[in-house]
Parts: C-alpha cells; sequence; structure tokens
C-alpha cells in the first residue's frame, strides 16, 4: 500500500475550530462539488478544516483531489489499497487538528447549510447526529438499514434513535478518535458500532432533522451493491454478535 498526504491548509489558513471529515472511495464525479458546498457554506463565517480520507479509488478521484487542493484549503489522505469506511474515517481523524469535527459523506448526498443546525448544538450533546427523515435512498437499502438498526437497539438497549447510521455527525475530535479507535467489528455499518460504543460510555446523542438529496452523481450506493447484500448481511451479524460478547464481557 503506498499513502500520499497532502496539506494546503495548514499553510494557508493554519487553524480552525471546525474539521470537515469525508470518507472518500471512487468518488472523481461527486467530490470537488461536495468540498467546494461545504466550504462554501461554512468558510464566510469560519474557517473549516476540509479533511478528505481516500482510499482504494480506481477512477479519477486522485486526480481531481490534486487538482481540488490547488483551488481550496485541504488535507487529504490518498490510498492506494482500500480501508473500508471505517478505516478511511479512522485514519482521516488522524489529521484533524480542530477541537470539533463534522464527519459527513463525500456523495453530495448530506446539504452542507444543516452543518449550522447541528452547530447550535454542539455545547449541549456529546454527538449531534443528523437524522435522515425523508431518506432517499432505493428501498432495498433502507429496509435493510431499518432491520439492522432494529436488531441493533434492542441487543443493546439503545434509546430509541431515529437514524444510528446517519452519515453526519458533528463532535469533539477526541471524542471521535477515542470512540473510533475502539470500533473494529463493523467496517461497513460503522455508525451502529459507534454509537453502541458511545451510548455504553454514557454520552448523550441528539438526532437533528436533516435533509437527504440523491448522490450528486445520480449513481447506486459504493458499498451495498445488490449483489454484495448476503455477504454484507452475514458479515453484520457476526460483528453484532462479536460486539455483544465483547461488551458482556468487559
Ligand atoms: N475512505 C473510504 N470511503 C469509502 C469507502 N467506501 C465508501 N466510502 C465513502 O463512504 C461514503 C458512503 O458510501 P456510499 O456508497 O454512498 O454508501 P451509502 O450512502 O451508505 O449507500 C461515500 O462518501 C463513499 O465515497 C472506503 O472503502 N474507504
Ligand atoms: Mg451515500
Amino acid at each position: 500500500m503506498t499513502e500520499k498526504l497532502i496539506d494546503t491548509f495548514t499553510s494557508r489558513v493554519g487553524k480552525a475550530e471546525i474539521a470537515v471529515l469525508m470518507p472518500i472511495h471512487n468518488e472523481a464525479e461527486t467530490i470537488e462539488k461536495t468540498a467546494t458546498e461545504f466550504y462554501d457554506v461554512i468558510n464566510p463565517r469560519m474557517p473549516a478544516e476540509l479533511v478528505l480520507s481516500e482510499d482504494g479509488s480506481t477512477d479519477d478521484t486522485e486526480n481531481v483531489i490534486n487538482r481540488l487542493s490547488e483551488k481550496i484549503p485541504l488535507k487529504a489522505i490518498l490510498s492506494t489499497s482500500r480501508k473500508g469506511y471505517a478505516g478511511g474515517i479512522k485514519d482521516g481523524l488522524k489529521l484533524v487538528k480542530a477541537k470539533y469535527v463534522l464527519i459527513t459523506d463525500s456523495d453530495g448526498q448530506q446539504d452542507p447549510k444543516d452543518f449550522w443546525k447541528l452547530w447550535k448544538l454542539r455545547k449541549n450533546y456529546d454527538i449531534v447526529s443528523g437524522w435522515r427523515k425523508e431518506r432517499a435512498d432505493a428501498l432495498y437499502r433502507k429496509v435493510m438499514s431499518k432491520i439492522f438498526q432494529l436488531r441493533v437497539k434492542r441487543a443493546f438497549n439503545l434509546p430509541n434513535l431515529m437514524d444510528i447510521t446517519a452519515p453526519f455527525k458533528l463532535m469533539k475530535t477526541d471524542l471521535a478518535r477515542e470512540i473510533a479507535e475502539k470500533c473494529k467489528y463493523m467496517s461497513e455499518s460503522f455508525w451502529n458500532e459507534f454509537t453502541v460504543r458511545a451510548h455504553v460510555g454514557g454520552l448523550s446523542i441528539e438526532e437533528i432533522p436533516v435533509a437527504h438529496r440523491l448522490r450528486a452523481d445520480k449513481s447506486a450506493t459504493r458499498v451495498y451493491k445488490p449483489w454484495k447484500i448476503p455477504k454484507i448481511a452475514l458479515a453484520q451479524l457476526t460483528a453484532l454478535s462479536k460486539l455483544k460478547l465483547e461488551l458482556r464481557m468487559e
């Protein structure tokens, strides 16, 4: 695996209170638009440390990020081998210097304007999470997600959260790092494991309704391809058992 770091942020901006971290895999069509949209929405009011965590892309993503780093200040980690969603987030968090981090998908499904709704509440809760009230995903994807979230909620006695896996979460960076480092079973269902560990650790979680849009390139999910569903479902159930076992043993 070869890894490359880009940093046009530190010399041009230096410091920021908020970082926006995006995991990226094969997003050549979307990443420029998504990152620029976040930059344009947050930057007029305060500097934002954009951190792009890319791995394993086989399209033009790397070149797009290289070019983008000349246009807007950002940090990026680019890796030739795929780390999975969880791996991308964990490695991206290592680059973050800001006190708070918004972790959001890079495919344009989240609306950057919703950031301000979460930001207002950052001091009231440990984690502020965007609830996709009207989720713009394929039906099979929504059903699968709902069923697994219900199982997770039941298994760990979680409060009645509406959208555990919402990929739009704001929290202190130290906290994000601490919980993410513990997550080891659910790579693709990362937010399920993350939320369970946060709950077990006694953290407060608040959900705020946010918009959810079609992918910016109108393509399908990078992770939950229909033909991968049986394998993913099995992996999720195995991971759930392992997590149960670990947390019961503590
Ligand atoms: N770094 C990294 N990001 C990934 C990986 N797989 C998916 N992503 C990113 O994670 C986000 C969610 O993926 P997506 O396919 O949209 O999943 P869905 O929205 O849950 O259906 C997107 O921004 C992807 O680019 C991966 O292996 N590594
Ligand atoms: Mg998506």
